[in-house]
């Protein structure tokens, strides 16, 4: 048994029965009241989810387990991993058999590659990487235990096989979508011993002569595993599962909701808008052309990429790590001087358009520039290593929720003179 597994076969009973007698005990409480504005709204502010294994106060940003990210980023995505699922972090011989683990999991079978190889040459990458996942079902665990007859009990067990049998194949798929998808020659075959990062680094085949863009990506995987239960991704995911539906269906339909512009594919598009700011000055703008480029962009009609979120009210903390690495790593490099002088002006804009609450940036305003540095300039890849990294705590919040045996998701829809009538009483 994977010390992953005996570590959760001690910590998941403790938490099921402590949360099955709350449960019990305050199932009348009330948490949270709907206006017809959130109802017509997404939703917004609405309590009526659950997630342990991660929580984003909006003055805060995320916080992993009860520790704020700013106190994870030298973690490793795999620790951060064991820390979702499991509220403590691995020490070092927990976390090298997990990395055992992953690699003993790595291998992906040849018709992966015989999928993507058959899809259109312009397919969005995203498109041939969700393909990938949904095609690998006919793998899962779940899928054949439930068949078998497998009891409640264990579906948790399953559900963390399918997980590891998945994140330990997802670097190799992701560095061959964009092989393939940007004609950069044929697949690099995984290397063994190193972490999974340094793999996916090496699958790219990129080059990292000294081992910063290795860092990068560790850091890139970790900051974008979680970030609790209501957003696109996370939630369309977990509905999904909440049918049964194994893992390979419920993450590729998570995945697929990150490739939207307003959710992951925000990162591609945000790069996109920097490079368009440096193109039409010609390098790195002065502070009132950029304003200027702010105000046509909103006059336009069009978002600005990577800044505003429907949560957070502070800067992202994500993209505080992310520029903390610029200034270690890049400091000279144009793009990323943009991005940050893009950080000294814009919320400044957005502060004057009323209806937006959140003038901050958030996790996908400077990612795209570091991975330009490093080599990897096709943007449109960029939602890739988001899902990579989101797998993490797609997979992490699918084994709780089957641990916790939560049933089926269904909120309750009415039409809207349904709603006009309860509110005239
Ligand atoms: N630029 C221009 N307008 C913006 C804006 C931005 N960066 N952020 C919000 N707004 C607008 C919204 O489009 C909305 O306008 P309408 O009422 O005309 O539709 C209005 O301000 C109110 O929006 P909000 O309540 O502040 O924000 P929402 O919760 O509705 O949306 C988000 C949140 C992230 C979709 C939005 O801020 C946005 O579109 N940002 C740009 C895209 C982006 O960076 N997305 C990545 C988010 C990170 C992730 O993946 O989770």
């Amino acid at each position: 048994m994977s010390l992953l597994k005996e570590k959760l076969t001690q910590v998941l009973p403790g938490q099921i029965s402590e949360i099955s007698k709350f449960v019990k005990e305050n199932g009348d409480k009330v948490v949270s009241q709907v206006t017809i504005a959130q109802v017509y709204g997404g939703m917004r502010g609405v309590k009526g989810l659950v997630c342990d294994t991660s929580e984003v106060p909006p003055d805060k940003g995320l916080i992993i387990r009860g520790i704020e990210l700013k106190d994870l980023t030298d973690k490793t995505p795999e620790e951060i991993f064991w820390l979702l699922l499991t509220s403590e972090l691995p020490n070092e011989t927990e976390l090298k058999d997990l990395q055992n683990e992953l690699d003993a999991r790595s291998e992906v079978p040849q018709y992966v590659w015989d999928v993507i190889d058959a899809m259109p040459a312009d397919s969005h990458p995203m498109a041939m990487f969700n393909t990938a996942v949904l095609v690998m079902q006919r793998e899962s665990v779940f899928a054949k235990r439930y068949t078998e007859g497998m009891k409640k009990p264990e579906y948790w067990e399953a559900t963390l096989e399918d997980s590891l049998n998945i994140i330990a194949k997802l670097p190799a798929i992701g560095a061959y979508v964009y092989r393939k998808r940007y004609n950069k020659g044929p697949r690099i075959e995984p290397k063994k011993g190193v972490d999974w990062s340094e793999n996916y680094v090496h699958m790219l085949g990129l080059g990292d002569p000294n081992g910063d863009f290795s860092k990068l990506m560790r850091l890139y995987l970790n900051l974008h595993s979680d970030h609790e239960g209501g957003n696109v991704s996370a939630y369309s995911a977990a509905t999904i599962n909440s049918a049964l539906s194994d893992l390979y269906y419920s993450l590729s339909g998570g995945l697929n909701g990150l490739a939207g512009p307003l959710h992951g594919l925000a990162n591609q598009e945000c790069l996109g808008w920097i490079l368009d700011v440096m193109e039409k000055f010609g390098g790195v703008p002065s502070k009132e052309d950029l304003e200027k480029f702010a105000w046509d962009t909103l006059n336009s009609g069009k978002v600005i990429p990577g800044y505003g979120h429907a949560v957070l009210r502070v800067v992202d903390p994500r993209f505080v790590a992310f520029r903390a690495f610029g200034h270690q790593y890049l400091s000279d490099d144009p793009v990323f001087q943009t991005v940050d002088l893009v950080f000294n002006v814009v919320p400044e804009v957005l502060k004057q358009v009323q209806k937006i609450k959140d003038p901050w940036p958030n996790v996908d305003a400077g990612s795209g520039a570091l991975l330009y540095h490093y080599g990897l300039k096709e943007f449109s890849y960029y939602t890739v290593l988001f899902s990579i990294s989101r797998a993490l705590g797609i997979a992490a919040q699918a084994v709780i929720a089957r641990a916790y045996g939560l049933p089926i998701t269904r909120p309750k829809s009415l039409p809207t003179k349904e709603y006009m009538k309860l509110v005239q009483g």
